[in-house]
């Protein structure tokens, strides 16, 4: 495979620092923050395609994964306001929100009822009533229900919140939930690490710092978890780069990301809406990025009902090997952003045949990447 990389970078007539930087990622050594940006500023998409391929390659072949899952949403009342957000509602507004009840809730899980799920996404607003215990009769109940689910729950934002309330250290609040029946966390809440944009654009909650101890607790723990970063707004390219940064740092003393997931801002219905969203070349070029920036990561995962069905099957070129969003992704956070998507739903038939026309083989995994079924010999 290097040797067709090769040619195909003798073409591009690279200069000396792309070039120097080209080979690293070629022989698998880590590039530094710098060469980077570097690659931001200076790289044209074909170099960053090839690369990008190339590592993605390295580490699943041919493989695009999926997974089988089913989003929970128990409330859209958030205390936080964050300016990109268009899904909260504050306590005032609550006519316009939703705040769904333990029952309610059992019975989005009973809906699955002898469906092949293998996931529960639970993620939403932080409402003040919506408590540790709360959250710990849920999760418990869920497990009485279906001891099999693996329940993907609660961004650092929200167990920040929650621990604090309860007065519990993130250890101890992560343990009770854990014994609850908690088994992995979701990316969310990162948005970017950089304290200055993150006080312009979500000042109120979480820190980078609280954010990444919170994932860091949870490893040492043995739970694994994804990280999110939401680009494409006021943060610059170098932003971007110290936020992966943080998360290389973190994962090479903990090992526990599963997944990083670029997420881009879309500005309808928001505090945001007069910052202009990047074009699909700019998609592009961020995940490609960050998959070679990235070395640490096993995955990068395109959450197609927020980036584009079509977009989901370019990025699978660009670096990523697994893509979220099966079943009738139920989900709010995107479509109320304006997302391509604003009734996501494909079937597991047609996940397959969108991966299969990207050229890829589609493997169905469980959350932690077991395979689940692979599809390689098959139809659907
Ligand atoms: O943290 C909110 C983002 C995130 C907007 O871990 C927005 O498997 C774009 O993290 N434009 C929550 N993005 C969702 C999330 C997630 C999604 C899918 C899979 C996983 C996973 C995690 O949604 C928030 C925020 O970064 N978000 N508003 C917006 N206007
Ligand atoms: Fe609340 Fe999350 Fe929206 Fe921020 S992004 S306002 S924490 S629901």
């Amino acid at each position: 495979m290097i040797t067709a990389v090769n040619s195909f970078l003798d073409k591009l007539s690279l200069t000396p620092a792309l070039n120097s930087i080209a080979t690293k990622v070629l022989d698998n050594s880590r590039i530094s923050p710098d060469e980077g940006l570097y690659l931001y500023e200076h790289a044209e998409l074909p170099l960053l395609g090839a690369l990008a391929n190339h590592v993605r390659e390295r580490k699943s072949g041919n493989v695009t994964f999926f997974n089988r899952n089913f989003h929970i949403e128990p409330t859209n009342v958030c205390v936080f306001s964050c300016n990109f957000c268009s899904y909260s509602r504050t306590l005032k507004d609550r006519e316009e929100g939703w705040e769904l009840t333990i029952d309610q809730m059992l019975d989005k899980v009973r809906a699955y009822d002898g469906q092949p799920v293998t996931e529960v996404h639970i993620v939403g607003g932080v409402h003040p009533k919506m408590t540790l215990e709360f959250f710990a009769e849920l999760l418990r109940k869920i497990k009485a229900h279906r001891p099999d689910l693996h329940i993907k729950g609660f961004t650092a934002v929200e167990l920040d919140y929650m621990f604090r309330k309860a007065k519990l250290s993130y250890e101890d609040g992560l343990k009770y939930l854990n014994a609850a029946g908690l088994n992995s966390l979701p990316g969310g809440g990162a948005e970017i690490f950089d304290e200055a944009i993150r006080e312009k654009i979500c000042a109120d909650k979480c820190t980078s710092a609280e954010w990444l101890s919170i994932h860091e607790a949870a490893h040492r723990m043995g739970m694994h978890s994804n990280a999110t970063m939401l680009y494409g707004h006021i943060e610059s390219y170098r932003h971007r780069i110290d936020h992966m940064e943080r998360l290389r740092q973190l994962q090479d003393q903990t090992g526990g990301f599963n997944t990083f997931i670029p997420l881009k801002f879309r500005n309808q219905n928001n505090e945001m809406s007069d910052v202009p969203e990047v074009n699909v070349t700019d998609d592009l070029r961020c995940y490609a990025i960050a998959r070679i920036f990235l070395d640490n990561f096993p995955h990068v995962k395109a959450y197609w009902p927020m980036i584009g069905r079509q977009t989901a099957q370019l990025l699978q070129a660009y670096g990523v090997d697994d893509l979220d969003g099966t079943i009738d992704d139920s989900t709010k956070i995107y479509s109320m952003a304006g997302a391509e998507e604003q009734s996501p739903s494909l079937s597991t038939e047609q996940l397959v045949e969108l991966i299969r026309q990207s050229g890829r083989t589609p493997v169905e995994r469980d959350t932690l990447y077991n395979v689940v079924k692979d599809y390689s010999a098959e139809t659907v």
